[in-house]
């Protein structure tokens, strides 16, 4: 580990932009942070980086303010005496107080508050998703490899301003033994009228590149290659690669999987992921998160072990990929059996960062050290007339020649919630050209022009840039 990756006590809560120059390192490390520290408090002094207390505005602030609360709740049980549970549903643990809204009406007891609004109205039949039916082994779950879910992503693929739906399928024992169709993916076109068409087959991304069906894990979306179309990455099973589904601009895909170099790794049951540009020169790279389902695999001599490494996919920027997994550092190099994975600059210094679950573990947050070495700009969208977390609003940072784009998406990875501030990677440039933002719902664009790097930027549907925020770390 390179001496910048160290961690002393006091830049705790500190960004690290003030840290100097030569503590910068000369590539990107990822860290793995143990979050046991959490528990034990500031007092506890960290050792190394590895095994640092790094409270960090965002993503650590909520798990220390949810276990607090926590903690405070079970100090004043007579003031939410606790309920006998419902002969209905099946409790995981202790039964806990009602939380309740500011009119005192009971928001997590289940069932329904009287005279509340009807907000989501379920419409899968009118909206032709009916036909998708997600299976992973049989409804019994006999055994681990049935349980595994399966990821979705809403991405406007067609670019005709109207969000279509891809949904992952996972495998079945009869299907493995060709007994019985095998379950596939699905992309739900939008049509506009509130339904949906699948139209996976004809585009080119139901199948692998020979055309099986695989058990698909998580899904990560972006235009990788900046030709203003959205691409796909999708995880799966072991044994299988993962695919990369190359966005044509003509409604197909092809699967690119083999010819952009992320074939070479097939041995791992592969969970989250994402398109993350790490190293912030403008072209998205592939963090991909690793764990076979079985503890009982590591006595077998099947080449399969349970806990596996991370893999990193540096994008060269020509349609290539690299695995450059092995010069990320422990925190990628370090092996658990993972599954969802969360991306976001939870430290505000330029470079982002993932916060990963592992099973039966301690979860890993991994900063990224050294990637904000290069220029970058994040934007924080506000709807007004669309919805406020501006999910669906589309963003172009265009630099000379070179335009990136990419949308506020709801979800993606494997059940998991990253950073809705959008992320640009600008390498050596100072300045941004251009930004364009298109809203959903009026489709209307807001264009900002050289703008500069290494600024944390809001921008308000109608109102422009409302607010900036410098915290730039070289
Ligand atoms: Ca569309
Ligand atoms: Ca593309
Ligand atoms: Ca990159
Ligand atoms: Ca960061």
């Amino acid at each position: 580990m390179g001496k910048s990756a160290m961690l002393s006590p006091e830049e705790g809560g500190k960004p690290r932009a003030s840290e100097p120059q030569e503590a910068q390192n000369s590539h990107v490390e990822l860290v793995g942070i143990q979050l046991k520290a959490l528990r034990l408090g500031a007092s506890r002094k960290p050792r190394t980086a590895r095994w640092g207390f790094a409270p960090a505005a965002g993503l650590v602030a909520a798990l220390l303010s949810a276990w607090l609360w926590k903690d405070a709740a079970a100090q004043k049980p007579e003031e939410h005496p606790q309920q006998k549970p419902e002969a209905m549903g099946v409790a995981t643990g202790a039964p806990h107080a009602a939380v309740k809204d500011a009119l005192s009406r009971p928001i997590t007891a289940g069932g329904f508050v009287d005279g509340a609004p009807m907000v989501f109205v379920d419409i899968t039949k009118q909206a032709g998703l009916e036909k998708f039916h997600h299976r992973s082994g049989t409804p019994e779950k006999a055994t681990i490899l049935e349980t595994p879910g399966s990821g979705v992503a809403l991405l406007d693929y067609d670019n005709d301003g109207w969000l279509d739906i891809y949904l992952l399928n996972g495998s079945t024992f009869g299907a493995l033994k060709g007994k019985e169709p095998a379950p596939r993916a699905m992309l739900l076109h939008n049509n506009h009228d509130g339904t949906f068409t699948d139209v996976a087959v004809i585009a080119g991304c139901a199948y692998s590149e020979n055309g099986h069906e695989q058990a698909g894990m998580g899904v990560a979306v972006a235009d990788y290659d900046c030709d203003g179309w959205f691409d796909i990455f999708k995880t799966n099973f072991a044994d299988d690669t993962c695919n990369l589904y190359h966005n044509n601009g003509d409604g197909t895909f092809s699967d690119v999987t083999f010819s952009s170099g992320i074939g070479i790794n097939n041995q791992y049951v592969a969970w989250g992921c994402g398109f993350i540009d790490f190293d912030n020169d403008g072209w998205p790279d592939i963090l991909q998160m690793n764990g076979h389902v079985y503890p009982e695999i590591e006595g077998h001599d099947t080449g399969q072990a349970y806990k596996n490494p991370r893999l990193v996919y540096k994008n060269l920027g020509d349609g290539r990929f690299k695995d450059v997994s092995s010069e990320m550092g422990p925190g990628i190099s370090e092996r658990f059996s993972s599954r969802g994975a969360a991306f976001g600059d939870y430290d505000n210094d330029g470079d982002i960062d993932a916060l990963v679950l592992n099973m039966n573990d301690l979860p890993s947050l991994l900063r990224n050290d050294g990637g904000n070495q290069q220029n970058w700009i994040k934007i924080k969208l506000i709807g007004t007339k669309c919805n406020r977390t501006a999910i669906g609003a589309r963003v172009r940072v265009v630099i000379g020649k070179h335009a990136q784009m990419d949308e506020v998406h709801s979800g993606s990875s494997v059940m998991s919630q990253s950073d809705l501030r959008l992320h640009f990677g600008l390498g050596k440039s100072q300045v941004v050209d251009l930004i364009e933002v298109k809203w959903p719902t009026t489709q209307k664009v807001e264009r900002f022009t050289q703008v500069k790097a290494n600024q944390i930027l809001t921008i308000r549907e109608g109102s422009g840039i409302v607010a900036t925020v410098n915290a730039k770390t070289k």
